[in-house]
């Protein structure tokens, strides 16, 4: 009998994941499978990535050290995130193409709004939404995102495809950091006193869940 429990139990070690939210500190909700409140399926997401980068197509930025990052990125809304050699800002035109940024569907606005909602933060209306890809072995290293005109709006996280262990540390570089594992359709909430964490990304590794990792950040840049 006794022998059978520690069996189960290792078995539910072995492939039960996580489907309870939980703050992983305070300000910064966790919401397992969250993207499946707005129907099962990503697929959806996946083909608006798609249309999004046929028009405004996924880029490594460079760092103000003048590196290229192994993460490459693309947005819509009205806002995007950019960088060249004044530094890092938000732009509303595509420095690739001068047009506009894709606009964001209503969907995703609703999703981030209501993922906010459910971590304390009302009236949540993001202007931009930065979609980083990683293939195996892109990461992205501890860093804090104040590019942004106010701190009191939160940023709302969707993750898609391969797994990645997301790091949490403190508002110091050196703060000891936190392990959580993002899975595809994962929602993220980051507000209030997690507002100004450092965070980053360990190298993704190849997996079972596709070929790539996508993640949407929905913010509010002005
Ligand atoms: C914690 N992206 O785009 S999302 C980024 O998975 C970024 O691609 C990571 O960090 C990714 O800037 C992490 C989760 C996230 C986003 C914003 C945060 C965590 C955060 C802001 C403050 C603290
Ligand atoms: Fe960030």
């Amino acid at each position: 009998m006794a022998r059978q429990r520690t069996l189960d139990n290792a078995m539910g070690d072995l492939f039960e994941q996580e489907t309870q939210s939980r703050w992983l500190a305070p300000g910064a909700l966790h919401l397992p499978g969250g993207l499946d409140s707005l129907g099962p399926g990503s697929a959806w997401l996946l083909a608006w990535i798609g249309a999004v980068s046929s028009q405004a197509p996924f880029r490594h930025l460079r760092t103000p050290g003048g590196q290229s990052m192994s993460v490459a990125m693309t947005n819509a809304g009205p806002c995007g995130w950019v960088s060249d050699r004044r530094g890092y800002r938000y732009s509303p035109l595509d420095p690739l193409s001068q047009q506009p940024w894709p606009p964001l569907p209503r969907e995703l606005l609703t999703l981030a709004s209501d993922a906010a909602q459910a971590a304390g933060f009302a009236d949540f209306e993001p202007d931009a939404c930065l979609i980083n890809r990683y293939l195996p072995g892109a990461r992205m290293s501890l860093h804090q995102d104040r590019d942004e005109a106010s701190f009191a709006h939160p940023i709302v996280s969707v993750s898609l495809g391969l797994a990645a262990e997301f790091l949490l540390g403190g508002l110091t570089r050196g703060d000891t950091v936190q392990r959580q594992t993002l899975r595809s359709g994962d929602l993220l909430v980051l507000g209030g006193e997690a507002r100004l964490r450092f965070h980053g990304v360990a190298p993704v590794k190849a997996g079972a869940e596709g070929e790539l990792r996508f993640n949407l950040t929905l913010r509010r840049a002005q």
